[in-house]
This record gives C-alpha cells, structure tokens and sequence, in this order.
C-alpha cells in the first residue's frame, strides 16, 4: 500500500507516494500533489536507497559508549541547567536545520525562547535565506513570499538571480520548461554558464557581485523609458523617491552599468528591453543573491524593481525568493532564527508578553539571540559552553570551517542530534542523540511556496531514534519545564503552533487560525495547503489587494548602493572562488552517497575554471589543483570550461572529511557576512590556483569504506559504488610513502593474494580473495596509467571471479573491449556521456529522440538540460565545419 509524503530534500516540496517493503522502499512523484503533479527528480527517484539502516546512529552516546535514553536526556539537561546556573541563559546555543520539521522547530524555539530564556537559537537557515528574510521585512513589513509556483508558469518572463534550478529545484525547472515550449521566456543571471543558463534566452554573465549594479541599473532604465507603474506607486508604494535619489547618485547609463557588470552591452540593452515589455515577470531570486556580504541590498533591489512596476500579487508576477532545504520555510515560521521571536512576531514589548503569556513562559527572551556565525565565534571564545546540534553539520557546511572545528574542539558540551552515526560534526560530541529520519518521521514541512504538507512514516522507528520534538520535549521536562512540553504527538505540537499563530492576531499575515481546531484524524489526513489559511481554505497569492503588512499598509522601496565584494581580490589572490551545488548530491552527502547511481555525475571533489586562466598555471583538465586562500587550502580535479568566467572558479560544496578530507571548500570560504542579515559570503573569497604535481597516484577497492590512513600526505576521496567503495589517491612522497600505504592498506595476511609489482615504473597491483570473491584491489603507479574503475568495481558484484579476471587483474588490463569510461549524465538509467553524442551522431537531434534511442533523461528529467546542452554542441560542430 503506497503512503502520500513529502520528499525531504529541497525546498519545492514534492509530494511522493512511498511502498514500504520491510525497510526497502520504491518511490514514485504524487500525481496529486500541486508542487510536483507527479514528477521527481534524480534525488527524489533515488530516495529508495538511502533509506538502509547501515550507518544510522541508533542508540544514544555519552562519549564512545552507549548509553540509555534516561541517562542521556539526564546529562543533556543536567549540563544545559548547571551551565545557565552558572553563567547565564546567554551561555547555552542550539543550532538547528531547515530539515527539522515544524513541529520540531516549534519545540526547540519554545525551549530556548521561552523557558531557558535567551535569543541563542539559529538556525542553517541563516546560511541560506537570512538576506531574503530581512529584504521581505524591509519592503514588505514581514517576512512574505508573495507568489505561488503556478505563477512560475503563468509569467512570461522569468529571471533566474543566481539560481541554478536546472540542479537545485529541477522539478520546478521542469514545470518553467513545459512553459518555455509555449513561449516563456528565460534570462539567468550567474557568473557561470549553468545549466540552466545554457537553456536559457539570455545569459548575462555578470562578474562576481555586481548585481546590485546590474538591478539598479535596471531601474533607472524603467523609470527612463517611464515603464514604472505610477498608479501602482501612488496608491500602494512608499520610498520611491529616496529610491530615485540614490539612483541619481551614480551613472546608470546601460554603457556605464554594462562596463562595471562586465556583460555585453547588447545583452545588457535585451534585458531591459525584455523586462519593460513583459508584464507577467516573475524574477527568481537564490543564493547568488543571498550569500552575499550584500545579499540584504540584492534581495532589496529586486523586490524594489518588482513594487516600482507594480508587478506583485498578480497572477504571473512577482519576486520569488525560493527556499533551500524542505522545511526552510517551517523553520522561518516559528522562529528558528536567532532574530525572530516566534511566529512572524519580534522582540518588542508586546510581542514578548503576547507570547509569554500564549506559552506560559517564567523568562521570554528579551532580545534576539546570536546568529549562526556570531554563535561559533562565541563557542570558539568562550561565552557560549554548552551547543546543541539538530540536523546539520556545521563542521562542514559553516564558512571558515576549520575555525568551526577548532571552536567546537574547545567547547565544554557539544550535543549532537542527528540520525547518521559519522559525521564531520558528530566527530565532536559529548553526546550523541539518535533522531528518527526520513521515512520514519511524522509531521508538517512548508515549501517555498508557503504549502504545508506532511512527512508521513512509512517505517517502525528503528533501535531507540526518536523524533527530534520528542527529544527536545524530554529535555525540556528534565530542566524542569514539563508544563510546556506534555505533548503526546506531533499533531498536538502543531496544533499548538497553529494556536500561535492566530493568537491575539490582527494584522499578522501568518495565520493558521483554522487548523488549530483539526481533529487528530484531521491532521493525519491534511492535504496540502497554503498558509495564510482561512475558513475558506488556503492562499496562493499574497497582495492581491495591493496590502502589505506595514502600519499604513504600504510596501517600502529600500535605497540600495552597488558596492564590491566584502573583500576585493589581491595580487596574492587574484581569483574569486564561488561555490555551490551539484545536481545529485545534497549538502554534506551524510544521505545521497548511501546512493551509487547519485555518485556518478559528480563523482570527486573539483574545481572548475576558464582555461585562459588554468593554461598559465600549467594545469590541465582532469589534474588535481590546489586551491588555496588567506583561511586554508583545498585540492581537487581541475574541470577546465569556458562555462566558468574568467577570473572566477567554482568548487562545489559538499565533500567532508569522510569522503574526500583535502576537498572541503569550506576550509577555504572567509567568514564575511552581510551586516544585517548575518548570512555569508558563499560565492566569493579571494583565491589562487597552483598545481599539485602528484609524484605517484592510485586507487583501492574494498567492500567497506575506508579513510585515508592517517600520517600519510596524501589527497584521498571515497567514491560509493554498487557493490563497494572506490577509493582514488595521490601523494608527493617517495617510495616509502607508498610502502606506509600499502601496509595500511594490506592488513593482514591471509586468503589468496594475486600481485604485480614493477618497481621500476613504481607501480603494484593487488588483489586479495576471500574465497572466491573479490575482497580488496589497489592499484597504484608513479609513471604509468592505471585502468578503468567501473570494470574492476564491478568485478564486486560476482560470487567468484573468473580465471579471466584474474588474469585480467594482473595485466591490469580489462578485458574484450574496453568499457566506456564517459561521465554518466543520466543517474537514473546510467547513460553515459560517450553514448549519447553517439546517439547525437547518428542522427537523434531532440531530447526524445535521444530518449528514444538511449534511455537518456527518460525517467526524472534532471539530465535533460546537460542533453540539450550536448545535442547544441554537435549543431554548433556542424555549423562550424560547413
Ligand atoms: N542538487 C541539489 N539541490 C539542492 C541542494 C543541494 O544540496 N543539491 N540544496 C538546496 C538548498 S539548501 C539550497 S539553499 C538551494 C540553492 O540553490 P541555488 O541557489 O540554485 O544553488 P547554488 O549552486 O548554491 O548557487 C546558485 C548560483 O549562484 C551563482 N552565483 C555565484 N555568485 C553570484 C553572483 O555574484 N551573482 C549572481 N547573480 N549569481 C552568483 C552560482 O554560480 C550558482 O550557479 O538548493 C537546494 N537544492
Ligand atoms: N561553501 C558553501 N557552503 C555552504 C553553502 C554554499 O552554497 N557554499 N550553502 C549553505 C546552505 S544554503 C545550507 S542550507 C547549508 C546546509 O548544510 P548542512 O545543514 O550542514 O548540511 P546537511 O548535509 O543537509 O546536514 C544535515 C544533517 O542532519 C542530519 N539529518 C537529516 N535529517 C535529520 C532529522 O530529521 N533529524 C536530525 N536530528 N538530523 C537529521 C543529516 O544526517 C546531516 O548530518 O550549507 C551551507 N554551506
Ligand atoms: S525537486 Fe527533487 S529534491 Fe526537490 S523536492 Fe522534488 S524530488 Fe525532492
Ligand atoms: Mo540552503
């Protein structure tokens, strides 16, 4: 019997219908569900296998050993009440996650805001919407995303601003595609030629940071042509004409802002022009413009261009921040951010006695509390000496991380929920809690188009995990505070926050007034819907009315002015290091690399940069590049493309020590923020580029994954496959750095050992049997090339290897002909690239014939762009040679 739920990755919120077996799964997309209408990308089809039970934690820890729940919440409490005996309620932090549920979130807010009493609760949000929320707050008097998806197809227009939703939101890229066949049109506005600028109408491949520039020029260019909505303005808008003012201040001639954006002027002149013509605009706004030492001023700039053209609460038009992770949105709502009390309401008198008075609360939180990078510093000096860490792993994913590992090293307590049992983060926990997942977990999400929708469980809890609210909840009765927190289920907890949220209401456009009368049946069965939510049902769209949440009612234009990054490139550092996502993993991989088929389209850690830039440095495609800046160093594959502009290099964001510990970005990224929001500067640090020079190289399979033996210089990454884990090296020492490597790796004796060594050109080759079965293979080589991986992984598969193999192995050759060693485009049918340019070749010119023919993009669709992308290139090959 298949169970309605909601994917836990990204923010589009795709509903999925799930057939549990056992513990193994298949998924399929939720016809009936309005974000997806049936579709799933490559991670959503791929949900079935991640939900395995290796590598869960599932018993709470107090140190390396296990411990009982009662001991557990004991030290947990026991530590967080003598910590805020003694120093305050300002000593103690929980950083929690947009992969909490509502109702999870509601808890930890309630706890920390309203029982222990400090504003110390942030959340990894703040990494990701933090400038967005603050822009909303500024224009629209509370923090509102006003459109729905459906206007994503109703536009005519859509501007991505660094957004690459051809990977990071590919279901709604789906749904803009089946619009642009009818005549929608596209600009992207990134750096890097993306997918989802390959596919698009117009590219403006701006330098890094210059969008404010680019948005105020745009302005200015409305006004000049008088494309703004006067009416509009007048009966709605304040602040147009400080707005103007500071658009006087600089030259916005197309030529002057085309110079400083570093774009075509042309381009520059065909987006103005499309925009001023096309009413029904939606501009898609993402991390390129919120990861920014200025991400509060972009997000501001945008949403001033949309209230000057009136284009807002229309079907087709509007800004649309778009949310990251499933439940960014939920977390917003209740207050998971250290700058907002609790349910769209701040720390003003009157909203901390409302609130007190709604949770019965001894010492609401009199201010706002640290926001997330303020909140390692303190633990890394000391004011704060007890954390608690839910559902994210900030030893990996906070900027300058190598600071953040040293602070959590020092910290007195460090409490870690989580429901993996190895991560970066869990690495430095006092105490480990084991938390239900995916699968298993029940409760509300809210996606970025303001739709509730519920995580239903499809398993029994495995071991003792726990929900993460309940966790918090026995916690919570522990310190003493068990009034506030008797909940039973996780319907009670919502319908308590629903509570909230109509309560002592009038004005507050968050408002779930109805649903905190639901039946328990009711909850059970909630269809999504769309806060704010009446007795009538849910809202699509919000200002229709031309209404916004400020005292008169009127929306703010915010004067912004174009400055430079929060640290200018050097001679030293020439370069701007961006970084960002890949379309099949997800964050810190702890789930998408329990999946081979989703570590195959970028399988290692790699850096992507122009060739004018790389030539110099002597470095070509595929070698390993160092990446150094002022906070650390990183090396990773050299990817050479013209996609990247000059000048700039992308490094994706999320290998950890687990799986590739010298390809961590996030060593490199300086910890700037933006001054208000607090959110960091992902996509620019200053940077430089060296070769590695490897003097030897290798890889090992075995049936379990291994970490790179410690004492050893060495760049080691893990790469999941079906039946094992291949592990690719490289090192600068001599001879005795392989010997130290090959005892590491060897073990112990024993079993049939099949072995080739030629000391002369460095390189051994090594196989040990266990029985009949392959156990364990390493290759590796000073001078010579090494064979392909895929034929020896799976050699894994077999039961007992034949005398082929085995022959095979010692040559080190494959044998019959050799495989095609092409990167896979398609995860979900594993094509490989080399066979559709052959399918191209030989004559398929569509996504469907190429589906057709190969298998390619047939399935979820995520790899329809990079298709596209191959079946342009062979046209543009054509052209040129005729
Ligand atoms: N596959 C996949 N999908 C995901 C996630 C994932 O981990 N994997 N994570 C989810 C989460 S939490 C989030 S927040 C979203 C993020 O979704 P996106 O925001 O689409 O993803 P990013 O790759 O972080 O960054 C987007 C783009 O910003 C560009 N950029 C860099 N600097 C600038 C600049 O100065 N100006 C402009 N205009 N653009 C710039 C980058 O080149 C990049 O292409 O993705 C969600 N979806
Ligand atoms: N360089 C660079 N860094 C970035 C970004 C970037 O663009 N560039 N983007 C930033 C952004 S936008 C984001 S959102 C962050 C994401 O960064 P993180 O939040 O650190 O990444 P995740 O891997 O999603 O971490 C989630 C953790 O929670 C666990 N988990 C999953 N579900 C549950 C649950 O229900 N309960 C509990 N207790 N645990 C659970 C997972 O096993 C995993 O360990 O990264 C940020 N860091
Ligand atoms: S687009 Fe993909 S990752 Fe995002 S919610 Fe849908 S299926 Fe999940
Ligand atoms: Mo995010």
């Amino acid at each position: 019997m298949s169970i309605r739920t909601a994917c836990p990755y990204c923010g589009v919120g795709c509903g999925v219908r799930a057939t549990p077996d056992g513990r193994s799964l298949t998924v399929e997309g939720d016809a009936d569900h309005p974000a997806n209408l049936g579709r799933l990308c490559s991670k959503g089809s791929a949900l079935g296998s991640t939900v395995g039970l290796e590598g869960r934690l599932l018993h709470p820890m107090i140190g390396a050993r296990r411990a009982s729940w009662n001991e557990a919440i004991a030290r947990v409490a026991g530590r967080f009440s003598e910590t805020i005996a003694r120093h305050g309620p300002d000593s103690v932090a929980f950083y929690v996650s947009g992969q909490l549920l509502t109702e999870d979130y509601y808890a930890a807010n309630k706890l920390m805001k309203g029982f222990i009493g400090s504003g110390n609760i942030d959340t990894n949000s703040r990494l990701c919407m933090a400038s967005a929320v603050i822009a909303h707050k500024l224009a629209f008097g509370a923090d509102l995303v006003p459109g729905c998806y459906e206007d994503l197809e109703l536009a005519d227009l859509v501007v991505f601003s660094g957004h690459n939703a051809a990977w990071t939101h590919p279901v709604l890229f789906r749904r803009m595609e089946a619009a642009r066949a009818r005549g929608q049109r596209h600009v992207v506005i990134d750096p890097r030629r993306t997918d989802t600028a390959e596919a698009a109408d117009l590219h403006l491949a701006l330098a890094p940071q210059t969008d404010l520039r680019l948005w105020n020029g745009l302005l200015a260019d409305l006004m000049r042509r008088g494309a703004v909505d006067r009416a509009y303005i007048a009966a709605h808008v304040a602040g147009f004409a400080d707005v103007e003012a500071e658009l006087a201040r600089a030259d916005q001639s197309p030529q002057a802002v085309a110079a400083d954006c570093g774009v075509p002027l042309a381009d520059l002149e065909t987006f103005f022009r499309m925009f001023a013509e096309t009413p029904r605009t939606v501009s898609l706004f993402s991390m390129g413009a919120n990861q920014s030492a200025q991400g509060v001023a972009k997000g501001s700039a945008i949403l001033n261009v949309h209230l000057a053209t009136g284009r807002i609460g229309k079907p087709g038009a509007c800004p649309f921040s778009i949310t990251g992770q499933p439940n960014a949105m939920g977390g917003r709502e209740t207050g998971g951010m250290a700058t907002t009390l609790a349910g769209h309401m701040d720390f003003d008198e009157a909203a901390r006695a409302r609130v007190g008075r709604f949770w019965g609360a001894p010492r609401v939180a009199p201010a706002p509390g640290l926001k997330a990078v303020d909140m390692f510093d303190a633990v890394a000096d000391g004011r704060i000496k007890a954390i608690w860490i839910m559902a994210t792993n900030p030893a990996v994913s906070l900027p300058d991380a190598s600071r953040v590992r040293a602070a959590l090293e020092a910290c007195p307590f460090v409490v870690v929920s989580d429901c993996v049992a190895d991560t970066d983060t869990l690495a430095f926990a006092h105490v480990k809690l084991p938390a239900l997942a995916w699968g298993e977990k029940d409760g509300t999400v809210t996606n970025s188009e303001r739709r509730i929708s519920r995580q239903r469980p499809l398993f029994a809890p495995p071991g003792e995990a726990r929900a993460d609210w309940r966790i918090i909840a026995d916690v919570a009765t522990a310190m003493g505070f068990g009034d506030g927190f008797g909940w039973r289920n996780p319907g009670q907890v919502f319908r308590e926050w629903a509570r909230l949220s109509a309560y002592e209401n009038t004005g507050r456009v968050l408002n779930l007034g109805p649903m905190a009368g639901m039946s328990p049946e009711a909850y059970e069965a909630l269809e999504p819907v769309q806060w704010p939510v009446t007795a009538a049902g849910g809202t699509p769209r919000l200002f229709t009315d031309g209404r916004f949440q400020t005292a008169d009612g009127r929306a703010r234009m915010v004067p912004v002015a174009a400055r430079g990054p929060a640290q200018p490139a050097t001679a030293a550092f020439p370069l701007s290091l961006n970084t960002g996502r890949v379309r099949d993993h997800w964050h810190t991989m702890t789930r998408t690399a329990l999946a081979p088929e989703l570590c195959r389209h970028a399988p290692e850690p790699y850096v992507e940069m122009h060739p004018a830039d790389a030539g110099p440095l002597g470095i070509a495609d595929g070698a390993l590049a160092r990446v150094q800046t002022a906070q650390g160093e990183a090396v990773a594959l050299a990817r050479i493309s013209d996609r990247q502009r000059r000048g700039s290099i992308f490094m994706p964001m999320h290998w950890t020590e687990a799986l590739a510990p010298a390809g961590r970005s996030n060593p490199l990224v300086a910890a700037e923020v933006d001054p208000r929001s607090g959110q960091p500067e992902f996509k620019h640090t200053p940077a430089r580029v060296r070769a590695y020079r490897e003097t030897w190289r290798g890889f090992f399979l075995a049936r379990d994954a291994w970490r790179a033996p410690s004492g050893l210089d060495l760049v080691w990454r893990r790469i999941p496959h079906a039946a094992c884990q291949l592990h690719e090296f490289a090192g600068r020492g001599d001879e005795r750095e392989r010997a130290a490597l090959h005892r590491a790796l060897a073990g112990k004796p024993g079993g049939d050992v099949l072995r080739f060594e030629d000391p002369g050109a460095g390189s051994l080759r090594e196989a040990w049997l266990a029985g009949e079965r392959l156990d364990r293979v390493i290759f590796f080589t000073a001078a010579g090339a090494l064979p392909p991986r895929d034929w020896l992984a799976e050699l894994f598969a077999a039961e007992s290897l034949a005398a082929a193999d085995r022959a095979a192995l010692l040559i080190g050759r494959q044998p019959g002909t050799p495989s095609d060693t092409s990167a896979i485009v398609c995860a979900c049918r594993g094509v490989r690239a080399r066979r559709i340019e052959t399918a191209i070749g030989e004559g398929c010119a569509t996504l469907d014939a190429v589906a057709e023919a190969t298998g390619a993009g047939a399935n979820c669709g995520s790899c329809r762009p990079e298709i596209a992308r191959m079946i342009g290139a062979a046209r543009g090959e054509v052209r040129h040679a005729a």
